[in-house]
């Protein structure tokens, strides 16, 4: 897709998919990295294994999104939070040009600064569905000028779960966002086609944190991971006590003190 059309699409929809937003070599070494997290998480110290979500405690309290039960789900990860602390390469991707170039354009200049950084895995064979939400009320901020970023490090299909959007929902007076949207009955969803994100490994997907999403089991014999980063744009604040690492960083600001902010920390990070 031609970049003079991402504002206008994301505009319209609520999201957009950027093919090409990592290059081949790049994208080996992260599924490299997350595979090394994955397939022995047991190995891992606990000061990184406290940030790791299995898919069999997510199934004891939602049995209603998988037909597996949790002794059958195994060891499988589901969500791996606080992303950059596991490796450095994934803490250099808040500064990956490819993404932030996007960004600069959705949220129209470089005063926008990054949140966190998860790996969404969803499992060959054993993963949960999404539930159909919105993602504004689970992170707590003063208003909704902020964007959801996907990086898929696998092709994303119907078969492994690929995310589904209502487009256009994203459009919806603040007032009406609240907690209720964090998980959304089928049959209080607005009546619109639904589009299902079939894309290539390596697309990034950017949807509005605004927009009703969800997304199918993986059933497919191959793990389907996504690397998602929250970034938020001016006069848009968190409110709650949490912090995450790296936040707050703003790597396209024009603001001198906060170019030097971005340059140490990324100089920090190369060691
Ligand atoms: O990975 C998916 O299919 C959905 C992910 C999602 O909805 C989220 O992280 O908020």
């Amino acid at each position: 897709m031609k970049s003079e059309l991402w504002a206008q699409d994301y505009a319209r929809d609520g999201y957009l998919v950027v093919e090409d937003c990592l290059e081949p070599g790049l994208l080996g070494h992260l599924r490299d990295a997350v595979a090394q997290i994955t397939q022995d998480p047991d190995r891992l110290p606990d000061h990184l294994k406290r940030w790791l979500d299995f898919e069999r405690d997510y199934v004891r309290g939602h049995a209603q999104y998988n037909d597996l039960t949790a002794g059958e789900v195994g060891n499988a990860l589901r969500n791996i939070m606080e992303l950059p602390l596991f490796h450095p390469d994934f803490a250099r991707l808040i500064w990956h040009e490819p993404l932030l170039d996007v960004l600069e354009t959705l949220f129209g200049g470089g005063e926008f600064a990054f949140h966190n950084y998860k790996c969404i895995v969803k499992a060959a064979r054993v993963s949960s569905r999404f539930c159909w939400h919105r993602d504004l009320p689970y992170l707590y901020h003063s208003g909704p000028n902020l964007i959801t970023t996907m990086l898929c490090l696998d092709d994303m299909t119907e078969a492994n779960g690929a995310t589904v959007v209502l487009p256009g929902t994203h459009r919806v007076p603040l007032e009406s966002v609240g907690p209720k949207d964090t998980d959304i009955p089928e049959a209080d969803l607005p009546d619109v086609p639904r589009r299902t994100v079939c894309c290539p490994a390596g697309s990034a997907v950017l949807f509005h944190v605004n927009l009703i999403h969800g997304g199918g089991p993986n059933r497919s014999d191959a793990p389907r991971r996504n690397l998602i980063s929250i970034w938020s744009g001016q006069d848009t604040y968190p409110i709650t006590a949490a912090r995450y690492a790296y936040q707050g960083v703003m790597p396209r600001s024009h603001d001198a003190a906060r170019q030097l902010q971005s340059r140490m920390t990324l100089e920090r990070i190369a060691g």
